[in-house]
């Protein structure tokens, strides 16, 4: 196996100088508080590796953070991202499987490195990335019409941006040009893309399957389809690592999210989406961000639901579906 099926190291991580907006830096808390890591532990028998804490870090944070390169708070996100790469690596090295929640995307930098270095070293083998988002967060700082880096994670860690300040990270190539490969990356759910980040996804030739294939195909296909990108010869994906961010699930199941996009994936696509992953018995890690629970107007209703359906993903990913 390539992680532990019964070993969980958990990360939480409450962050939000990716992007502008307050409140997802108390996603984890929330999810805690709505009991996901009990149900992993006592439904789902996962012997968990927790320090009990969710990391806000601010012993990294500078009181003077200024754009750079248009990159907004980019020494926080950063020395955060770091310090999670060392703490999911720390898990993963141990053969443990990982889970980090968010906190915004940004903080995906550090735990798709940790682990990506940590299966590398442990196993000789590249992480295939499963990027699960209305968006593809694939802007370089050149690209990026708003400067927030959880637009940019996934093209620091192909190596398409390259920054002296994720020079930790972009130092230590494990694929051949970035930490993980352009061919080693596969979207799920995308529908706001942006112009800049279209022209990188086709010149860069990445499989994506936004929502309009979804719609074409069904769910079901574009799973198999895919995981089936991801396989060499043999039919072996390799190791998976999933990053969900909640916004890829429709606004009726996930609206508190900074960036909620009509027209996504409902809660049984995404749960789908999660199981398949979880049935290869391929997967490492995952991600769980984007889960901004003040992005409410309801009073906590909508909160709630956004909550406990991130939850549901989760526990998903982590075999919940399992008879
Ligand atoms: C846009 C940008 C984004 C999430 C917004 C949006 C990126 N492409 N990601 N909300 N979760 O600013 O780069
Ligand atoms: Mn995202
Ligand atoms: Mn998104
Ligand atoms: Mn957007």
């Amino acid at each position: 196996y390539l992680s532990s099926k019964t070993d969980l190291g958990i990360t939480a991580v409450a962050f939000s100088g990716g992007q502008a907006k307050l409140g997802v830096d108390i996603g984890p808390k929330e999810l805690i508080k709505a009991g996901l890591l009990t149900s992993l532990s006592e439904d789902l028998e996962y012997t968990l590796h927790w320090d009990r804490l969710v990391h806000a870090y601010p012993d990294l944070l500078p009181a003077h953070d200024p754009r750079v390169d248009n990159m907004l708070t980019p020494l926080s996100v950063s020395a955060v991202t770091k310090r999670l790469s060392e703490q999911v690596y720390d898990h993963a090295i141990q053969g443990r499987l990982t889970l980090t929640l968010g906190g915004d995307h940004s903080i995906a930098m550090g735990s798709v490195f940790g682990s990506a270095k940590a299966i590398h070293e442990r196993t000789g083998k590249k992480l295939g990335l499963i990027w699960v988002d209305a968006h593809a967060d694939i802007n370089t700082p050149a690209t990026s019409g708003s400067g927030n880096i959880h637009g940019m994670p996934v093209a620091f860690l192909a190596g398409i941006a390259k920054h002296p300040l994720f020079a930790w990270m972009q130092d230590q190539v494990v694929g051949k040009r970035g930490v993980i490969d352009t061919s080693r990356i596969v979207y799920i759910g995308l529908r706001d893309v942006d112009k800049g980040e279209k022209r990188i996804l086709r010149e860069e030739g990445i499989r994506a399957f936004s929502m309009h294939d979804v719609d074409r195909h069904g769910i079901g296909k574009v799973v198999d389809m895919a995981l089936d990108y991801l396989r060499d010869e043999e039919g072996d994906t390799g190791p998976l690592y999933l990053s969900f961010d909640v916004d890829a699930l429709d606004p009726s199941f996930a609206a508190a999210t900074g960036t909620p996009v009509r027209g996504g994936l409902t809660l049984r696509e995404g749960d789908f989406i999660c199981e398949c992953i979880h049935e290869t018995g391929n997967l490492v890690g995952v991600d769980l961000v984007e889960v901004n629970p003040v992005e409410d107007r309801s009073g906590g209703a909508i909160a709630e639901e956004t909550v406990r359906n991130a939850v549901s993903l989760v526990r998903c990913a982590l075999g919940e579906s399992l008879l």
